[in-house]
């Protein structure tokens, strides 16, 4: 059936013994070969991350951290998670790194539970303007367990408003100031905001989970000199294994370790701490460093290509790997131009734009993102024409078969997946 390192090196021992299972892995690579991915928060891990997410080290329990575990036989694994915790101090130029989050909500929930007590008082972004669910949304633990103010952007500009920020601090006191978002297209400035944790003597904790990579890269400005602590994932831009992480100063480290384990999970996946020790061993070199600014070219490419076609690019362009688009030029809602896209193989997701008037399941707008178009070796050329077929995928439904076709014959698809990198 061909394939290749795509399918893993046991690919035909699964396909042997559970053909149904392997027909899933055979259909998503299909899926991915056959579209056009711009999920800003997806990417395409390399060969050698699958190879460690795909090993031995699933297997061992490891309660505890390097040289102090609840289990015997961690030695070997004990050497994995010191690489990708040295990996990560240097990388990101962290006192302290902890590796063993599952993900990036597990990561804000342990940074929480290190800085707060139920009930105390926190400032973060709000979801309907860019923010994350675990920023306090009352559907999250984060917004039930905790006293939370939101700050959004500003109406005319859709840039973060750090008066409102710094005026809301000062009125509410908060104990932990949180920055980071999902769909913000501009950069943060974490200095302003420093100077406003100071002031108020607030904790500043960064989720840097979108554009941890861009800061790896040094292609945008770092929140690690500014935050007490920065919460971020692994599969987005930074391209490792799914996955969250956290880094802190000195004085923190014994509570960030503590929130994490045993407070908030259980045994670390060994087999994914490996695998975020290779995505940082990646991450360190050159070819990255040029990976992450082409993202970002992509990025503006793309996010002029769509405002060509009538679509509004909120806060009027990007800074980053993602742009977020206002639709109701279209005459179409978020959902609409989703499903549209969908139907063309253009996969995106329908996202809120600020002070949005419809409910988040049908918003006014689209995100789009380049890290995976990037990594299959998209440039702007490419992501011209992409904007142009979004444009008309989403203007002339009726012709959705043709334009699937089209996305379906770019040049660059049908190689992009296995190219190496
Ligand atoms: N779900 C992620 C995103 O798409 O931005 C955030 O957790």
């Amino acid at each position: 059936m061909g394939g290749g390192r795509f399918y893993g090196p046991d690919f035909e021992l699964l396909e042997e013994r559970d053909p149904e299972l392997a027909r899933v892995l055979l259909d998503e690579v299909e899926r991915v070969r056959g579209g056009v991915q711009l999920i800003a928060s997806e990417n395409l891990t390399s060969p050698a991350v699958l190879a460690a997410l795909g090993s031995a080290l699933s297997d061992k329990y490891a309660e505890g951290y390097p040289g102090n575990r609840y289990y015997g036989g961690c030695e070997v694994v004990d050497r994995a998670e010191r690489l990708a915790v040295r990996r990560a101090r240097e990388l990101f130029g962290a006192d302290h790194a902890n590796v063993q989050p599952h993900s990036g909500s597990s990561a804000n929930l342990a940074a929480y539970a290190a800085l707060l007590q139920p009930g105390d008082r926190m400032l973060a972004m709000a979801l309907q303007h860019g923010g994350h669910l675990t920023h306090g949304s009352r559907a999250n633990f984060s917004g039930r367990w905790f006293d939370v103010v939101s700050y959004g952007v500003r109406r005319d500009t859709e840039l973060i408003d750090y008066d409102e920020v710094r005026d809301l601090a000062l009125r509410h006191q908060p104990k932990v100031i949180v920055c980071g978002a999902t769909s913000y297209p501009r950069l943060i400035d974490f200095g302003v905001l420093r100077g406003i944790a100071d002031e108020v003597g607030a904790w500043l904790l960064a989720d840097a989970a979108h554009p941890m990579g861009l800061m790896a890269a040094g292609v945008i400005p770092s929140a690690v000199p500014y935050a007490d602590v920065v919460t971020f994932t692994t599969h987005k831009t930074l391209r490792g294994p799914r996955g969250g992480a956290i880094l802190c100063t000195d004085e923190l480290a014994g509570r960030i370790d503590r929130a994490v384990f045993p407070f908030t999970q259980g045994g670390p996946m060994m087999h994914a701490v490996a695998a975020k020790a290779v995505a940082f061993g990646e991450a360190m070199r050159p070819e990255f460093a040029a990976y992450a600014r082409q993202v970002i070219v992509n990025a503006r490419a793309l996010c002029d290509a769509l405002a060509a076609e009538g679509m509004r690019p909120v806060t009027g362009g990007t800074d980053t790997h993602l742009a977020l688009l206002d639709v109701r030029g279209l005459g179409v809602t978020g959902a609409e131009a989703e499903s549209r896209c969908a139907a063309a193989g253009i996969t995106l997701n329908r996202s809120a734009i600020p002070y949005d008037p419809e409910p988040p399941g049908v918003t006014s707008g689209v995100r789009v993102g380049t890290p995976c178009v990037t990594t299959q070796g998209f440039g702007p050329a490419d992501l011209e024409k992409v904007g142009a077929l979004i444009g008309r995928a989403v203007r002339e439904p009726e012709k959705i078969a043709e334009v699937g076709d089209e996305v379906r014959t770019l040049p660059v698809i049908r190689q992009a997946y296995l190219r190496q990198y």
